[in-house]
């Protein structure tokens, strides 16, 4: 009993129930030989060895118990977790500032009803030139100037290819923004082989230069600041007649002049214009029945002037100190 009382674990208390209680101790030694014991003796040592073995096997019962309530109250103390404390950050990390500037720009067109349209960025020669007007002769046409597969197939110089496959696939009214990389051999501080545009198209009847710049005045003040004015400077696109390029007023001297726009208040932002007619004949839209505007930016050159980053080349050298920063 003094045994079975002193063990505080399951495994001691293990060694002695063996030891008391099992088959080569003692006391099944004492209960086996009762079968030879002269028959005065049997009943007397059958009685009291049974009752110690009872005894021994209740307190054992007893302690077994109240062990494994103990072990068991110890465990789940060891495992006790605080839940108040504040969780392990797992390292997320971010769009890239070039994908934000590119759906900032696309919720801005979504607000105004404009669906986004995405296309291939290997195109032939006619959805990227042919059907936007472009001479046979004109220099972007150039090796010089464009990335080419084969003669017929080349990398997408603008997203217009997109816009001509749409009205091939849909009749007017037309609304729609189409971002996306394009491709020019073109490498300096300013240009990179690679680049991404957003542009735009609306069809409709009775669209006109003022619903044109109604547009780009809308997203401007969306983009850089209700303050922002914008004006419209003539231009030449093959594709749209009349052609212009957009300005927004600075937002450094709000349009007095200073160093970011070269003194003159006014920073270009967009190109834009009327679609030309020759285009609407190309995919089969009657140019007496309606008419369109079309404009394109770079997406490289919006972020560029809304948070002041000097060189293009910082979007591409996956220096992740500057990428952290927006
Ligand atoms: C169709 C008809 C007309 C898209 C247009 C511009 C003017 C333009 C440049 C801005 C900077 C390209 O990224 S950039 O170098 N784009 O100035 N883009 S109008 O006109 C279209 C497009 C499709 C069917």
């Amino acid at each position: 009993m003094a045994a079975l009382e002193a063990a505080d674990n399951l495994d001691s208390l293990e060694d002695a129930r063996v030891r008391f209680l099992g088959r080569k101790a003692d006391l099944a030694a004492l209960l086996r030989s009762i079968a030879e014991l002269p028959p005065e003796e049997k009943k007397v040592v059958g009685r009291f060895g049974n009752l110690i073995k009872k005894e021994l096997e209740a307190l054992h019962a007893q302690r077994h118990s109240a062990l494994e309530e103990s072990e068991l109250v110890h465990g789940l103390e060891k495992e006790r977790i605080d839940i108040t404390l504040p969780g392990r950050g797992l390292p997320l990390g971010h769009l890239h500032l070039i994908t934000q500037t590119q759906r900032e720009i696309e919720d801005i067109f979504g607000g105004l009803g404009y669906e986004v349209v995405e296309g291939p960025e290997v195109e032939t020669d006619f959805y990227n030139f042919t059907a936007l007007n472009t001479p046979e002769d004109h220099p972007a046409r150039s090796l010089h100037d464009t990335f080419f597969v084969t003669k017929d197939v080349l990398l997408r110089t603008h997203t217009s290819p997109v816009q001509v496959r749409t009205m091939e696939k849909q009749r007017p009214p037309v609304y729609v923004i189409v971002p996306g990389k394009s491709y020019r051999r073109d490498s300096d501080a300013t240009h990179t082989p690679m680049f991404h545009q957003v542009e735009g198209l609306v069809v409709d009847h009775g669209i006109t230069l003022a619903d044109l710049k109604g547009t780009l005045e809308q997203f401007a003040k969306a983009m850089f600041g209700e303050v922002r004015r914008i004006r419209l400077r003539p231009h030449f696109f093959p594709f749209t007649e009349p052609s212009v390029e957009v300005d927004v007023s600075c937002m450094i001297c709000d349009g007095a002049g200073c160093r970011l726009c070269k003194r003159s208040g006014w920073l270009e932002i967009l190109g834009a214009g009327m679609v030309d007619p020759n285009v609407f004949e190309f995919v089969g839209y009657d140019p007496e029945e309606y008419t369109g505007f079309a404009f394109g930016m770079g997406i490289e050159r919006i972020a560029m002037l809304k948070h002041g980053i000097v060189d293009l080349r910082l979007f591409y050298e996956n220096d992740l100190r500057f990428v952290r920063q927006f």
